[in-house]
């Protein structure tokens, strides 16, 4: 549990500083978890090594959980020369397979289909290891989602298949996606799957949902889906402004709280943690940030500094195609 309360700190810590660091022009573009750092700090937690989640963007405390570099995070924001992703993603799209983390697309729910694919293959290979995906409520009216769950169902794919119900997809209200008289957990039934509902604000409650499905995964009996009910408690990314379609006051009134405060809470009640532990944890991730920024900037940020064009051409194709060579020429790399 304190694993994962300084998880969702450090996804806190590191969404304020970056938000703040895209308003300098140090990047182009940057998207908070806020509100909704319980989900990928539990689940990251709960599964093991050689599992592999399909992110979205909302899932960066996934990568906080497992200590995924912060440096190497800031220079793929910043776009510099030490991207470890060559400048080949929009910023947050991060991609980091030995921490379990599949590529981020920005094409809305096509990871649905991917970790369903992977968790077909991994049963094919009599594997245990399972795969995770989510994918946003408002990305569950794409077809993706659909024929996702088709597969899983017909094929018995060790996957668990999360949808985070943040309420809002930009400035579209949960209902728009086809809820209004019914729940996202509810599509589930149709395809024959175990439907769960979890407060996806509560870190434990995630953990429990989680490990629930993921014992059924491992013991060949199929996939799960795992509504996770939370709220986007900031604005969908830097180029929105939530106050143009919701109320200002809203996340005041969010009745089931932040999932920060609600796991610090149960943990001072059992006697694990205090105040002191608690301040002195968030200056110490704040030094972190603030020293890998620092680092970063060194680098350099957005325009100052960029992996070379030859990065371009290289490590997509295994055979170059001659539109490619024919580029690369003109571009003189
Ligand atoms: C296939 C596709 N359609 C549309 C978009 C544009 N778009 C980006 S984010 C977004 C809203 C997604 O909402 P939701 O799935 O609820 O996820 P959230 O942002 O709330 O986490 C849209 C429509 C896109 N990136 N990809």
């Amino acid at each position: 549990m304190r694993r994962g309360l300084r998880a969702m700190l450090r996804t806190r810590v590191f969404d304020d500083r970056l938000f703040r660091a895209h308003r300098q022009g140090k990047t182009s573009f940057y998207m908070k978890s806020t509100g909704e750092e319980a989900i990928g700090a539990a689940q990251a937690l709960v599964l093991e090594r050689q599992d592999m989640c399909f992110p979205t963007y909302r899932a960066m405390s996934w990568l906080h959980a497992r200590d995924y570099p912060l440096i190497d995070m800031v220079n793929q924001i910043f776009s510099n020369a030490s991207d470890p992703l060559h400048g080949r993603q929009l910023p947050i799209l991060f991609s980091a397979r030995d921490y379990g983390f599949y590529s981020l697309s920005g094409n809305l729910g096509t990871r649905y289909g991917h970790a369903v694919g992977w968790a077909m293959a991994s049963a094919y290979r009599q594997s245990d290891s399972l795969a995770l995906a989510y994918c946003g409520e408002g990305s569950t009216a794409e077809g993706d989602f659909h024929e996702s769950l088709t597969f899983a169902a017909v094929y018995q794919a060790p996957v668990i298949l999360c949808v985070t119900n943040n309420q809002w997809a930009i400035s579209s209200f949960a209902g728009l996606a086809g809820t209004q008289d019914t729940t996202f957990a509810a599509r589930a039934i149709g395809y024959g799957l175990p439907g769960l509902r979890v407060d996806g604000n509560d870190f434990l409650a995630v953990a429990a949902a989680t490990q629930w499905a993921a014992e059924r995964a491992r013991a060949n009996k199929g996939a799960t889906l795992i509504e996770l009910f939370t709220y986007r408690a900031t604005g969908h990314s830097t180029s929105d402004d939530p106050t143009r379609y919701r109320p200002r006051d809203e996340a005041e009134h969010w009745p089931l709280g932040d999932p920060i405060e609600r796991l610090r809470q149960h943990l001072v009640r059992i006697g694990e943690w205090d105040a002191q532990r608690h301040d002195d944890l968030i200056a110490q991730l704040d030094a972190e940030v603030r020293a890998a920024v620092r680092e970063g900037e060194a680098i350099g940020t957005l325009g100052r500094s960029k992996p070379p064009l030859s990065e371009m051409f290289e490590g997509v194709f295994a055979e170059p195609d001659w539109r490619l060579i024919e580029q690369r020429r003109e571009a003189g790399a």
